[in-house]
């Protein structure tokens, strides 16, 4: 059995922002004071998680001097050093300031662009000398309204080129970041570039540097545009490409909720950590990378509710890994699985060796093959279905 304690084992992280948002909407102010970056490394340490993580901005406020620069990185460096907490993952904050209202790597005006390399450059030394190793690139921005205003192969061209700029830039720094890059459908712009994973899969292709070039997939922005995340983690991990995670609950295709991990679809919940937990090789981890919690504490709560909200995230997740771990060990499940032939599709659909020829000489497979016949029996899918949601309810 799972403990439910979470531990560094664990490998659980938060950004600044999620427990940090102040739960501004665009209909209201925020409810809750900004809580002290410092403060956020303690209580998520005391809570059990393993790292942190950061927007520029969220450390060091837009505009800051050198000064106060330095001042924030010290106060935070010794946060870390107290707690033993470590910074897995850092990112740019590409869409706050007025002059990203059009984007940044891929915003029509020229100098921005110029202007959000360096932002970018000048995060990435941060990043790397917090002992980062996967940089995340949220290009909320990148997009339009209106469709005769931006050019969008242009705009693909430019987001190529500044993160084949950008990869250059870490590689001969020797830094030894990797790069995940993060769909997201719709909001704030109207349309975003790079919607989904498969097309930022696509995209990654064309990179100059693609190998050092991933995906940060989140669970709500798939669901936005009513994906199934765990057919899309699947294949981000069959491509070698998953290499960081946000978890959060959605609703279906609305508005970005943000919810706590498993506040939203549970069962694809399951489905997920069942896939991170169980989809490897042997059956162990499919996925050996930070479990990061991108969600958002709910605007109607008050400060403890925040932390709370954040240990329900990992409590969350290690009692669904405790419910994969009872549905793998489930005898029953194992026949299931095989009365449904999923083990089949492992196995080549030729055979080694064989040829489209001898395909074509094989009369079972075609000539005398009775189609009608193999129609005849179920799949026997609904009965796998059942025993999970049993498992997931802790029926079994
Ligand atoms: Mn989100």
């Amino acid at each position: 059995m799972t403990s439910l304690r979470p531990t560094r084992a664990d490998r659980f992280s938060f950004g600044l922002w999620t427990v940090g948002w102040q739960a501004r909407d665009p209909f209201g102010d925020g409810t809750r004071p900004a809580i002290d970056p410092v403060e956020t490394v303690h209580r998520l340490a005391e809570l059990g998680a393993y790292g942190v993580t950061f927007h520029d901005d969220d450390l060091i406020p837009f505009g800051s001097d050198e000064a106060a620069r330095q001042h924030h990185v010290k106060r935070f460096r010794a946060a870390l050093e107290e707690t033993g907490l470590v910074v897995p993952m850092a990112t740019t904050n590409l869409f706050f300031h007025p002059v990203f209202k059009d984007g940044a790597l891929t915003s029509n005006d020229r100098s921005i662009r110029r202007y959000a390399l360096r932002k970018v450059m000048r995060n990435l030394d941060l990043a790397a000398e917090f002992g980062a190793s996967t940089y995340v690139f949220w290009g909320g921005r990148e997009g339009s309204e209106v469709d005769a205003a931006k050019d969008v192969r242009s705009a693909l061209d430019r987001y190529r080129e500044g993160l084949d700029t950008l990869a250059q830039y870490v590689i001969d720094r020797g830094y030894g970041l990797r790069f995940a890059l993060e769909p997201k459908p719709n909001e704030p712009r109207g349309d975003i570039l790079l919607p989904t994973i498969g097309h930022a899969l696509a995209f990654i292709s064309t990179l100059e540097h693609s190998e050092m070039v991933g995906l940060n997939p989140e669970v709500g922005h798939e669901q936005m545009s009513n994906l199934n995340f765990v057919h899309g983690i699947s294949q981000a991990l069959w491509q070698g490409k998953l290499f960081h995670i946000d978890l959060n609950g959605q609703h279906g295709p609305k508005f970005d909720q943000d919810l706590v991990f498993g506040h939203g679809d549970l069962i694809s919940a399951f489905g997920l950590v069942d896939l991170l937990e169980h989809g490897g090789p042997g059956g162990g981890p499919a996925y050996d990378g930070p479990r990061h919690f991108d969600y958002k504490p709910l605007r109607t709560e008050d400060l403890d509710d925040v932390w709370r909200s954040a240990a329900a995230n990992m409590r969350t997740y290690l009692l669904l890994k405790e419910r994969a771990a009872a549905f793998r060990a489930d005898p029953e499940v194992l026949e299931a699985l095989v009365a449904a032939r999923v083990p089949e599709l492992a196995v080549p659909t030729l055979a080694d060796g064989e040829t489209y020829a001898d395909l074509l000489a094989d009369r079972s497979a075609f000539e005398d093959f009775d189609a009608d016949a193999a129609a005849v029996e179920g799949c026997h899918f609904g009965r796998v279905d059942q025993l999970a949601i049993e498992h997931l309810m802790g029926a079994r």
